[in-house]
């Protein structure tokens, strides 16, 4: 990846678009203004995209993607009452709350991620929080089986607490995944059990312990567009930006209180990639949940608008996701090279 200089000169502190760099690249600013980005997130479609394709050539000279797998260790049952997620207990979604996987079943998914293509291996749960105990003891053995299979290990637990984040990292945990969701003033009208700070806590116990940073949201939540541009401020103002950064269109599930939510229109995604892509210059950015709705034509709009990563499998956490075939096909009829296996060294279980 490439390193940006920090103290590079800054461009002026409210630039319009048309007064921005024409290389922003050259920069990573960290005191982005909504309105700023907003005047962003609005330009005409394609010169945002022209703006963010830039961006990204200039940072990503390979112009890879990387494929990442994503398994639910963990399904359904969870205490908290995310609007969006058939996993909320307390919703009637169908999703029915399992026990933890045994180590060895989610290793050989792991294998065959590996096998397919996947550099990255995503390990979900359907947690409010860690908890220590064998549960947590028997994740951080999947961290090291996964590492020991040369892949990067990744997980999205719920809520961390600095100890735990530590011991995660000791296991070899490359990234932890936990996103904001939405602007901070949207927040509540999606989350009750927990606050936007309590989330800010663990990126800060994540972030400290070494582990690199996965945080992003979703769109299509009922959120204004200020309150998306919201969500990227509060990720590029952080003092060392996110390393990867989620997108995720809302996939409406029946059961869910946004069940209702109309589907978001593929330019929305476009504008949102490209937006974090410009703003977050040296992060990836990944095209996440919401693929299944969108042509083949929008998701390579999105690669050009910055995306760099996808998840691919025929399952997301509990929805699903393209087929692999057809991921594949699309890949290869496009010319896009994915990034290849990670080069670490494998560590010793
Ligand atoms: N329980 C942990 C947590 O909330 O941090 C980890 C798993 S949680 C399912 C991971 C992320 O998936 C959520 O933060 C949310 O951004 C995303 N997600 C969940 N349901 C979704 C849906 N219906 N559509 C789009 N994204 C969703
Ligand atoms: C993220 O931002 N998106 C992924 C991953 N991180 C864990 C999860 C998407 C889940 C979509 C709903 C489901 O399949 O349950
Ligand atoms: Fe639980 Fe995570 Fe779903 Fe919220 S998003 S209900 S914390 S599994």
């Amino acid at each position: 990846m490439a390193t940006l200089e920090t103290d590079s000169p800054k461009p002026p502190k409210s630039p319009t678009p048309a007064t921005l760099p024409e290389t922003p690249a050259a920069v990573l600013r960290h005191d982005w203004t909504v309105a700023e980005v907003k005047a962003l997130y609005e330009l005409p479609l394609l010169d945002l995209v022209y703006r963010a394709q830039t961006v990204h050539r200039a940072v990503w000279k390979d112009n890879k993607v990387q494929l990442c797998s994503l398994l639910s260790i963990k399904t359904g049952g969870c205490p908290e009452d995310c609007a969006y997620c058939p996993q909320a207990a307390r919703y009637d979604t169908g999703v029915k709350a399992e026990k933890l996987m045994q180590v060895d079943a989610v290793l050989a998914d792991a294998q065959k991620a590996r096998a397919a293509g996947a550099t990255r291996f995503c390990m979900g749960a359907a947690w409010r929080e860690v908890k220590d105990g064998p549960q947590f003891d028997s994740v951080l053995e999947m961290v090291r089986g996964v590492k020991a299979l040369g892949m990067e290990a990744c997980c999205t637990l719920g809520m961390l607490s600095e100890s735990q984040a530590r011991r995660l990292k000791a296991a070899g945990l490359d990234a932890y995944n936990h996103n904001l969701d939405t602007g901070e003033s949207h927040y509540g009208d999606i989350i009750s059990t927990r606050t936007y700070q309590d989330r800010l806590r663990t990126l800060g116990f994540v972030r400290d312990a070494g582990i690199e940073v996965c945080s992003g949201g979703i769109i299509g939540l009922g959120e204004t567009v200020e309150q998306r541009c919201e969500m990227l401020v509060t990720l590029a103002n952080q003092p060392k930006h996110p390393e990867s950064v989620p997108v995720n269109a809302l996939v409406a599930v029946e059961g869910t209180p946004l069940e209702q939510q109309r589907q978001v229109d593929f330019t929305e995604m476009v504008r949102m990639i490209a937006t974090a892509r410009i703003v977050m210059p040296a992060s990836m950015v990944r095209l996440s949940a919401g693929r299944l709705q969108m042509s083949e034509e929008a998701q390579l709009l999105c690669m050009m608008a910055g995306a760099n990563s996808l998840f691919f499998g025929e399952k997301l956490l509990t929805t699903a996701n393209p087929e692999f075939g057809s991921d594949m096909a699309l890949l290869e009829k496009a010319g896009v090279k994915p990034l290849e296996p990670a080069v670490d060294k494998p560590v010793a279980q």
